[in-house]
C-alpha cells in the first residue's frame, strides 16, 4: 500500500518534470478539464468552443482574439495515445447539419488538442515572433469525481452508508428484497454476485432518473469498457466483516477494493492530477424545472464533486498532486439560452449559491474561481411579448418534440437565490409561488459566414477567464 503510493508519487513527479522542461518552456500546454453531471452540456460546450477558436468572429471578449493576436488555430494529434479522441467532427456535423440535431451522449473520457499561434503582446510583442500554445481539452463525467470519496472508505463503511441511504427509497425496493434473501457468509456463487450487482445497478439508474445525484460508484452508471468486469460486479452488503474466506461477502469486499485501486485511482492519477484549468457545467435550469428535490440533490452533488478540487480533503489525491493545483475553476450554468438575458443575473446568482458551500469550506486554496451563465450553442432568439397588458421577456425557438416554432416564457427566477434553495433544503415537494417550465429546443439551422463559429452566449467570456491570461 505504502510502496505503491510512493511509486505513484514518483511517476507524477517525473511526468511533471517532463512537462515543465520540454513543453512549458517552448510551447506551453494548457490542460483544460471540462466536466459536469450527465447531460450538463459538456459535449456541446467543447464542440462550440473549438469551432469558435478555429473561427474567432464571435469571440470579441477573448482579448487575444479581439486584438488580432491569434494568427492561426488548428487541430493537432493529442499527446495521450490511450485516451479516445473527442469526436469533434461528428459532434459539429450534428450541430451544423441541414437538419441540426444535438450530439449523442458520450459518457466517457475523451481529449482533443487545439493549437494556437499567438503573437505576444506588450513591450516585446513586436520583437518576438509568434508562439504556439497548445490547449488540451479533456471531457470527463462529473460522476467520476464523486468516486473520490470511496477512497477513504472501507467496504464496510461504504456499505453501511449506502444501505442506510437507500433504506427508504422506493427505487431500491428490488435490491433490498434480493439482499434480504442473500447470505453474505455463504460460499461465493458468481451468478448470485452478478444478480446483486445488476439489481443494484438498476437501483442506481432508477435513482438517477428520479433526480438523485448520489449515485456512486460512478462507473456502474457509465461502465464504458468495464462493462461485465469483476471490478464493477459488486454491491453493498451488511455483515461481511465476519464472513469467512471465499464467501460472497469477502469477494464483494475484494472487488470494491479493486474498483478503488484499478478504476478510481488511475483516473485521478492519469487525468485529474494533470488538469490546469477547469470548467464545471451545471444544468441549474433543468434542476429547477424538475423541482425542489432535484435542486437540493444537485447542491449536495456539487459539494461532493467540488471536494475533489480542495487540496487536503483526500490523502491519496494530495500525494498525487504534490502541491500542484487547478489554477482556475469556472462554474457555468449551461443552456442559458432557455432564458431571456434579463434573467441571466438571477441564474448566475443561483449557480453561485449552489456552489457556495463548497467554496466557503476551503476557497479552493488559491484557485481563481468565477461563475457565469452561458449557452455554448444558442438555439433561441429573444422576444418581448405583451401579456395581460404587461411586457413579458420570452425566448423563441424550435421545440425538440414537435418541431414547431414557439415563443416561450419559462417563469420568473427570484432575485434572491435563497427563495429557491431554502425550500429545496427544507424538503418542499413543489415550488410555492412560481411554476418553472423549461422547453427543450432543437438547435437552430445555421448559415455561418466565413470566419464565424456557431452562435453562443458568453462562450468568449468563459474562454477569456479560462485561458486568456496564457495567450
Ligand atoms: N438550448 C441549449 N441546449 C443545450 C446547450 N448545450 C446543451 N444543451 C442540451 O443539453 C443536452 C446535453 O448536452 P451534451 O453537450 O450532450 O451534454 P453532456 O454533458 O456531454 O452529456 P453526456 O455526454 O450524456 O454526459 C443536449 O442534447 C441539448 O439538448 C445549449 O447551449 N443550448
Ligand atoms: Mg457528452
Amino acid at each position: 500500500m505504502v510502496i505503491s503510493s510512493i511509486a505513484e508519487g514518483i511517476v507524477r513527479t517525473i511526468e511533471g518534470a517532463r512537462d515543465t522542461v520540454s513543453e512549458t518552456l517552448f510551447e506551453p500546454v494548457i490542460r483544460l478539464g471540462v466536466t459536469g453531471l450527465a447531460r450538463s452540456g459538456k459535449t456541446v460546450f467543447i464542440t462550440s468552443l473549438v469551432a469558435n477558436l478555429l473561427d474567432r468572429g464571435r469571440m470579441p471578449q477573448l482579448l487575444a482574439a479581439a486584438e488580432g493576436r491569434i494568427t492561426a488555430a488548428y487541430l493537432q494529434p493529442q499527446p495521450d495515445d490511450t485516451v479516445p479522441r473527442f469526436d469533434y467532427e461528428a459532434h459539429l456535423g450534428a450541430l451544423t447539419a441541414r437538419e441540426p440535431h444535438w450530439p449523442e451522449s458520450t459518457r466517457a473520457i475523451s481529449e482533443l488538442r487545439v493549437s494556437l499561434k499567438v503573437q505576444p503582446n506588450g513591450l516585446l510583442g513586436g520583437l518576438q515572433g509568434p508562439r504556439t500554445v497548445h490547449l488540451d481539452i479533456v471531457d470527463y463525467p462529473g460522476e467520476w469525481l464523486l468516486d473520490l470519496a470511496l477512497l477513504d472508505k472501507s467496504y464496510e463503511e461504504w456499505s453501511g452508508e449506502v444501505l442506510q441511504r437507500i433504506a427508504q427509497r422506493e427505487q431500491a425496493q428490488g435490491y433490498r428484497a434480493l439482499l434480504g434473501e442473500t447470505d453474505a457468509s455463504a460460499k461465493l456463487d458468481e451468478p448470485q454476485a452478478q444478480a446483486l450487482a445488476a439489481r443494484f445497478t438498476e437501483y442506481l439508474h432508477a435513482a438517477r432518473s428520479a433526480g438523485f445525484y448520489d449515485c456512486t460508484p460512478g462507473r456502474f452508471l457509465l461502465p464504458g469498457d468495464l462493462a461485465g468486469s469483476p471490478a464493477i460486479t459488486f454491491a453493498p452488503m451488511a455483515g461481511t466483516k465476519a464472513a469467512p474466506r471465499r464467501s460472497l461477502g469477502r469477494e464483494m469486499e475484494r472487488r470494491y477494493e479493486a474498483y478503488k485501486s484499478r478504476v478510481v485511482k488511475p483516473f485521478f492519477r492519469d487525468h485529474f492530477a494533470r488538469i490546469d484549468r477547469q470548467v464545471v457545467l451545471v444544468d441549474a435550469l433543468g434542476a429547477i424545472n424538475s423541482g425542489p428535490r432535484a435542486v437540493e440533490d444537485l447542491r449536495g452533488a456539487m459539494v461532493d464533486i467540488l471536494s475533489a478540487f480542495r487540496p487536503g480533503t483526500n490523502a491519496f489525491l494530495s500525494r498525487m498532486l504534490l502541491g500542484k493545483r487547478v489554477e482556475r475553476i469556472l462554474f457555468a450554468a449551461s443552456k442559458a439560452d432557455h432564458l431571456h438575458h434579463a434573467q441571466h443575473p438571477e441564474l448566475t446568482a443561483i449557480m453561485e449559491a449552489l456552489t457556495r458551500e463548497a467554496r466557503d469550506t476551503a476557497k479552493f486554496a488559491g484557485a481563481k474561481t468565477a461563475s457565469m451563465s452561458l449557452a455554448a450553442l444558442r438555439a433561441t432568439t429573444e422576444e418581448t411579448l405583451e401579456h395581460e397588458g404587461a411586457p413579458l421577456d420570452c425566448v423563441r425557438g424550435t421545440l425538440l418534440d414537435s418541431g414547431k416554432q414557439a415563443a416561450f416564457y419559462p417563469g420568473l427566477l427570484p432575485k434572491d437565490p435563497s427563495h429557491l434553495l431554502g425550500p429545496a433544503r427544507e424538503g418542499a415537494e413543489a415550488w410555492l409561488d412560481q411554476d418553472y417550465e423549461i422547453m427543450r429546443f432543437a438547435p437552430a439551422p445555421l448559415t455561418l459566414k466565413p470566419g464565424f463559429g456557431p452562435p453562443h452566449i458568453r462562450l468568449d467570456k468563459a474562454a477569456q477567464f479560462l485561458i486568456g491570461d496564457k495567450l
